[in-house]
């Protein structure tokens, strides 16, 4: 009876250890497929609702704050990648989805691995490769600094 406890006691500690082993890289190598969309967010308020922003957004295409109009409406955007980071373990075969949402065209890199292409609006362009070094990789749009920025994180294998 005390050790049928023990059992239902230790097996969910059992299953979360199992659950920490994989995260820390322990699993067996597998193909990780994710989709990452190039947006550009979208927000604004009329003048007389919300004052236009006093603060400055960061330099960089990437980002863009626009004065109210004849409307008194302003707006503020920002390119953007989502999202914006993906985990996979050391040895994965990755394939990395890129579609091309907002923004006529991304000229992507992702350092490290040696990966650069143009990402056109209304196209999806697929990288794929073995994540044989472990790190935290940049994954980066050349117009659209700083905000358009992604990191590609492969954790080592043990
Ligand atoms: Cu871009």
């Amino acid at each position: 009876m005390a050790f049928n406890r023990i059992i239902q006691t230790a097996t969910p500690a059992l299953l979360g250890l199992a659950a920490l082993a994989m995260a820390s890289g322990q699993a067996a190598a597998e193909h990780r497929s994710f989709t990452i969309a190039a947006i550009e967010a979208k927000g604004g308020a009329a003048v007389e609702k919300e004052p236009f922003p006093t603060d400055p957004v960061p330099a960089g295409a990437g980002y863009g704050l626009h004065k109210p109009d004849q409307n008194g409406r302003w707006e503020i955007e920002v390119y953007l990648f989502t999202p914006s980071q993906i985990i996979v373990n050391q040895d994965d075969d990755v394939t990395l989805e890129f579609v091309g949402v907002n923004g006529r065209n991304h000229p992507t890199t992702i350092a490290g691995y040696d990966k650069s292409f143009m990402l056109e609006r209304g196209h999806v362009t697929q990288v794929s490769f073995k994540a044989d070094k472990p790190g935290v990789f940049a994954i980066v749009c050349g117009a659209h600094g700083p905000s358009m920025r992604a990191e590609l994180v492969v954790l080592p294998r043990k």
